[in-house]
């Protein structure tokens, strides 16, 4: 079973790719111009040459091969001038719209999310990334394993075949179905030690942090933590989430996420299999939104964001939003624009650390927010909810009052509910 994904991203063939990209007719040729810059970005950081741009504007899509008849013939011409050996639509195609223009133009084609999963897999380190990119490989690969598939003979390692080698996976579509549920189980047992990780932290504030990808999470990370995992000027440089306790003044801490970025047309199979690390999201008390205000389109990108974030459900944690790169772009007009449209929004730069002392106080500011401060009574010798106190919330004072043990906890508001329902008896003081 092993043998259809190692995981190990094979050796590196040089690809020669045309870009291609459609629109409908109506739509902004600006904005397919952006879309196309990106999927050039993705082109390279998954390791191929890009040799030329296509792009068409259409009534409607062509259902057998997306773009219209007469423009697969310019595009063969185009991919022949320019010696190209693979075409990368930005956008999804349909597994008979991939294998009928395959057959037309004689060559690879790859779509946007085929190509997403393949940096995935090229990136992916940790047993879980692996887990979860091999699961999203085999769900993507499925559906395009129908008869008559076999049209092209591929190169090992090129875009596109980094994952289950073809002739193998065209054998037995049950073997895929097999692996697959095998890697949902194997997925499951990850999760269940996340929880196990995550019981242990309970009663910390999270922090996590979000956002377009290359926007400098991972940056704004290593600066407040300390750490030093990668950050690097290419998509997806991250897949894995990381979690460090960050100490704030006084004996305030809180725990600190970094994930994986997020990018327009995000394959939704990608974001399924995701879940685990995603999960780090979910259990966030706080979302640090990094957006990178020297894009142009940061705004749409926000949009982006805003909509992944709605599909895992995660829409209604409080969102801090950080424009990340001032260094970049200094522009104290839009800085106010900005100020007016995400009111309590910061300004920063991860490289200068210009703005970074003031995230450190805005998130102190939400930390103490986010928490009332008790003073509870424990009877003698009930060690269990003693216990339980410093699991909920953060130990500050104790004094013993005939017998009683009186003890002052800054605990999170939605935690009061949980010492009510195991009768722990507090009353609660001015924050
Ligand atoms: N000029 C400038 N560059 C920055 C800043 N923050 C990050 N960068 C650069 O932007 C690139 C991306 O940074 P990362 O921290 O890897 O971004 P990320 O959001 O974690 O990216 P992914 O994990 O790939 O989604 C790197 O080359 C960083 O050095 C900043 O404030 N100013
Ligand atoms: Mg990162």
């Amino acid at each position: 079973m092993k043998s259809f994904f190692d995981g190990t991203p094979k050796k590196k063939a040089l690809q020669r790719a045309v870009v291609a990209g459609v629109r409908k007719k109506g739509d902004y040729a600006a904005v397919q111009d952006r879309y196309l810059d990106e999927i050039i970005s993705l082109c390279r950081t998954a390791g191929a040459e890009v040799v030329g741009r296509f792009t068409q504007a259409v009534d409607r899509f062509n259902p057998a091969t997306l773009i219209g008849s007469g423009k697969v013939e310019e595009l063969a011409a185009l991919v022949k001038e320019r010696g190209a050996n693979l075409v990368i639509f930005d956008t999804s195609l349909s597994p008979s719209q991939q294998m009928n223009l395959e057959k037309r133009l004689k060559l690879q084609v790859v779509d946007r999310p085929g190509i997403i999963l393949d940096i995935f897999a090229l990136h992916a380190r940790t047993r879980e990334s692996r887990v979860q990119v091999e699961l999203a490989q085999f769900e993507y690969l499925l559906p395009r394993l129908a008869r008559g598939w076999k049209h092209l003979e591929r190169q090992e390692g090129s875009i596109g075949t980094r994952g289950p080698g073809e002739t193998q996976l065209e054998t037995d579509r049950r073997l895929i179905r097999l692996r697959i549920s095998e890697l949902k189980k194997k997925l499951k047992r990850i999760e269940s030690e996340r929880m196990i990780q995550r019981k242990m932290r309970k009663g910390l504030f999270k922090v996590c942090l979000v956002g377009y990808t290359n926007t400098g999470k991972s940056s704004i990370f290593n600066f407040l933590t300390g750490e030093n995992i990668t950050a690097a000027n290419y998509l997806f440089a991250t897949l894995d989430s990381t979690t460090r306790r960050l100490k704030l003044s006084g004996k305030n801490e809180l725990l600190v996420s970094d994930t994986v970025g997020f990018i327009r047309k995000l394959p939704v199979s990608l974001v399924a299999s995701f879940k685990s690390t995603l999960y780090e999201v979910s259990g966030a008390d706080l979302l640090i939104h990094v957006i990178d205000i020297s894009e142009s389109d940061f705004d749409d990108r926000i949009a982006t964001v805003n909509g992944v974030l709605r599909e895992i459900k995660c829409d209604r944690i409080p969102v801090l939003h950080v424009f990340n790169k001032i260094d970049k772009l200094n522009d104290p007009d839009l800085f106010r624009s900005l100020l007016g449209q995400y009111p309590g929004s910061r300004f920063a730069s991860a490289v200068t650390g210009e703005g970074m002392a003031r995230l450190v106080e805005t998130l102190e500011y939400y930390l103490d927010k986010s928490r009332a401060t008790v003073m509870a009574s424990i009877p003698p010798r009930d060690g269990d909810k003693l216990s339980l106190l410093s699991s909920l919330g953060q130990l500050i004072d104790s004094e013993t009052d005939n017998g009683i043990l009186k003890v002052k906890v800054k605990i999170p508001v939605n935690r009061l509910g949980k010492l009510e329902s195991k009768g722990i008896d507090f009353i609660r003081l001015k924050d």
